[in-house]
């Protein structure tokens, strides 16, 4: 069976890294090779742009030089990590994708989306999602959630209204390509977050 890419999106502190683990989890009992991923910092090189990106003494970065530190990211992971697994047959369960691109450096900095578009497709070179979930949370619930963890990032310190913007931009990638994006109340419980995920995920492989 082929690989497939599964991505899991969302504003900070919507319980994307806590669900990838639950759905890791649920793949591996069904005798499935799985391989975790996250962005930015999913590999030695991405962890270096990773600390540049959401170093709060960052203040000065540009918004381009933001996208393109994003688009080195990612090219760097798919290279290294997201196409072998792919072609090794595993259902990789990523952290962040393009999406999350589109959402924060279009919607949220407001960069010209073909721009985005263009460096999206660079960087994925030829890779895309089979599936992706949006955990859709309200801002101030988010922010409360990650200020619980600890100290805010570059990025989780823009004022609501950059969060609203990007959530909403979330909800658009979900309306326009509803075949490949299921959007989640992340409002909900873990366990019920959880089951709805694992609902979908038995749809999505038993078409497979
Ligand atoms: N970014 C970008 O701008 N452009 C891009 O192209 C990419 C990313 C790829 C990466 O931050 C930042 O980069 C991110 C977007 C930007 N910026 N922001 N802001 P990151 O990797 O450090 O973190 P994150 O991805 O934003 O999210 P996170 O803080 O890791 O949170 P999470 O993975 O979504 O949630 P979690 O860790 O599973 O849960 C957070 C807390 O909530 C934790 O205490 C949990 O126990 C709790 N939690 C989880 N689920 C629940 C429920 N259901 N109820 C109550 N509490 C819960």
């Amino acid at each position: 069976m082929k690989g497939a890419l599964i991505t899991f999106e969302g504003i900070e502190g919507c319980g994307k890294t806590t669900q990838v683990r639950l759905a890791e989890e649920l793949l591996v009992a069904r005798g499935l090779a799985v391989a975790v991923a996250r962005e930015p910092g999913g590999t030695v090189i991405g962890a270096r742009i990773r600390d540049i990106l959401l170093d709060p003494a960052h203040a000065a970065l540009a918004p381009t030089a933001e996208l393109l530190l994003y688009a080195a990211d990612r090219a760097q992971h798919v290279a290294e990590r997201i196409r072998p697994a792919l072609e090794q047959g595993c259902i990789v369960l990523c952290d962040r994708f393009f999406d999350s691109t589109t959402a924060y450096q279009c919607a949220g900095r407001g960069l010209d989306p073909k721009t985005v578009e263009r460096l999206n497709k660079m960087a994925a070179d030829g890779v895309r999602p089979d599936l992706t979930f949006v955990l859709d949370l309200p801002p101030a619930e988010s922010i409360e959630r990650v200020m619980r963890v600890g100290r805010l990032d570059r990025i989780e310190q823009e004022p609501l209204a950059f969060h609203e913007r990007v959530r909403q931009a979330f909800l658009d990638i979900a309306r326009q390509a509803p075949e490949r994006v299921t959007v989640i109340d992340a409002a909900q419980s873990v366990e019920a977050v959880a089951a709805d995920i694992a609902r979908a995920l038995e749809t999505w492989l038993a078409k497979r």
